[in-house]
């Protein structure tokens, strides 16, 4: 295998000194399946990764072999990082993927279509690095569903600037094409949504093969079970990576004020011509982000994810809040604490 065709660049080229590099492929309670330039090998970690000091290993990272090619003696620094808030109560960043250049958020257009989510995917792109872009998947049912497709690829369009979004069906392969063109050569993408969205699905009809499991959705509610279970990287047909993640139940945002401002950018150039410096945007005389009509849903959601990013950022220990500046825009910064988040389902 040669290397540029799976990622590699001169960003991780110039930080190798040692030893054999090779790429997290998928990872299994410590466990990790990297490949190398020789082929596949599996390998553990260092004792020191083991006592949380260094990053702890993540699918898409480039790491650094010892010459035996058994043991994962580093981790280098990721160019983007895929991460949320644990979901429990603990303030920790749980790391989902590593180098990914497009995230492709996925949406089924059946009763999970859910635009608030997807603005908190577009937040969770931004503050990752990696270029997000919608995908609507399920186009086969929006008809059954008395939804207008090209009303809802505009309206999705307008949650965030410049957003891309792509309506498809996986199952009839519908509009499938227009994703491998989103990526040049050795370039990785990633999977995300809620699960039953199709995200398995997609993958087995670009590989052209049934390589991931998938399951049906509850009739009730359009939600999925839960079928993928652990993070995956395929090399695709054309010379392209994609990552499929197991479905995700919550978001929470591991990210700063910076990432919802830039995720809503309208809003927040709209902000500067309210009357008031400290604006709430609630009503308040000469507010130009009501005067504007921005939907107060939406509206709302910004909001919401403004308080609660404010809080992360007081809750979080100094070292964890540099770490998450760090790697705000200078992306190559080494971002993650090891979270031990290898062995957790993502629920
Ligand atoms: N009608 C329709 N059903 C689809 C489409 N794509 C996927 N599905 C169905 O949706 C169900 C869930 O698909 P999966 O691919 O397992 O979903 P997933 O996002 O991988 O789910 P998790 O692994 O649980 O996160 C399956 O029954 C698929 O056949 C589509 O384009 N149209
Ligand atoms: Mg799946
Ligand atoms: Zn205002």
């Amino acid at each position: 295998m040669n290397l540029q065709q799976i990622g590699w660049s001169d960003f991780f080229q110039s930080q190798l000194t040692t030893g054999i590099p090779g790429r997290v492929a998928s990872a299994n309670h410590g466990r990790f399946l990297i490949w190398t330039e020789a082929g596949d090998v599996e390998a553990g970690v260092t004792g020191a990764m083991r006592r949380a000091r260094g990053l702890w290993p993540a699918v898409g990272d480039w790491v650094v072999l010892r010459e035996d090619g058994q043991v994962i003696v580093r981790v280098l620094a990721r160019r983007t990082l895929i991460s949320r808030k644990q979901p429990e109560r603990e303030v920790r960043e749980q790391v989902l993927a590593a180098n990914v250049d497009v995230l492709f958020i996925v949406s089924g257009l059946d009763k999970d279509y859910n635009e608030r989510r997807i603005e908190r995917f577009l937040v969770m792109a931004h503050e990752s690095g990696a270029r997000p872009v919608v995908l609507l998947n399920k186009a086969d049912l929006a008809e059954e569903l008395g939804l207008d497709l090209a009303e809802v690829i505009a309206r999705t369009a307008q949650l965030s600037p410049g957003v891309r979004v792509l309506a498809l069906s996986a199952r009839s392969e519908h509009g499938l094409d227009a994703l491998p063109a989103e990526l040049g050569p050795g370039q990785t993408a990633a999977l995300i949504g809620s699960s039953g969205v199709g995200k398995s699905t997609i993958v087995n009809r670009l590989l052209g093969d049934e390589r991931q499991s998938t399951y049906a959705v509850r009739a009730a509610d359009s939600r999925g079970r839960h079928t993928t279970t652990t993070r995956e990287l395929f090399l695709m047909p054309g010379g392209w990576l994609l990552m499929d993640l197991p479905g995700l139940r919550e978001v929470q945002l591991w990210a700063g004020t910076g990432q919802v401002e830039e995720t809503f950018e309208d809003i927040q150039a709209l902000a500067g011509s309210c009357r008031f410096r400290d604006c709430a945007h609630g009503g308040e005389p000469g507010c130009a982000v009501g005067a504007a009509g921005v939907e107060p849903a939406r509206l709302a959601n910004y909001l919401k994810m403004q308080r609660e990013v404010a809080h992360l950022e007081r809750r979080i220990d100094p070292g964890q809040a540099r770490e998450t500046r760090a790697r705000g825009k200078a992306r190559g910064k080494e971002g993650a604490k090891p979270t031990g988040s290898h062995s957790r389902r993502e629920e």
